[in-house]
C-alpha cells in the first residue's frame, strides 16, 4: 500500500555479512624465529619488516593477530601455514576464531 511502507532497521541480522574469522599466531619454545617469518612472508605475503614484528608479538605475548578475512580464506591460510611447519617438523601453530 502506497505511503503505508514499514522501512526494517539495516541491523536487521538477516542482512548482515557473515563474520570474519582471525588468524591467530602461536609462540612456542621451538621454532626458529627465522622459519616463522618466513612462513609469515610465503603464506601471507608479509614483508621482512611486518613479519618480524608479528612473530615477535606472539614470541613476547604468546599470541599475535596475523590477518582477519572470510571464514574460508582464514581457515585455508592457517592450514597451508601449519602444512609448512609440520613439513619441516617444527610445531608451529595457527588458529582461526571469529572476530567479536
Ligand atoms: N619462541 C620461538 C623461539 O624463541 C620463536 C617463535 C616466535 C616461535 C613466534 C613461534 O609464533 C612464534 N625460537
Amino acid at each position: 500500500m502506497a505511503g503505508n511502507t514499514t522501512l526494517k532497521p539495516t541491523t536487521n541480522p538477516k542482512v548482515e555479512r557473515p563474520r570474519l574469522y582471525k588468524v591467530m599466531l602461536l609462540n612456542d619454545d621451538y621454532t626458529p624465529r627465522e622459519f616463522v617469518i618466513m612462513v609469515l612472508k610465503a603464506v601471507f605475503r608479509m614483508s621482512e619488516d611486518t613479519g618480524y614484528r608479528v612473530m615477535m608479538t606472539a614470541h613476547k605475548l604468546g599470541t599475535s593477530v596475523v590477518m582477519v578475512a572470510a571464514r574460508d580464506i582464514a581457515e585455508t591460510k592457517a592450514q597451508e601455514a601449519v602444512d609448512l611447519a609440520k613439513a619441516a617438523d617444527f610445531p608451529l601453530m595457527f588458529t582461526t576464531e571469529p572476530e567479536e
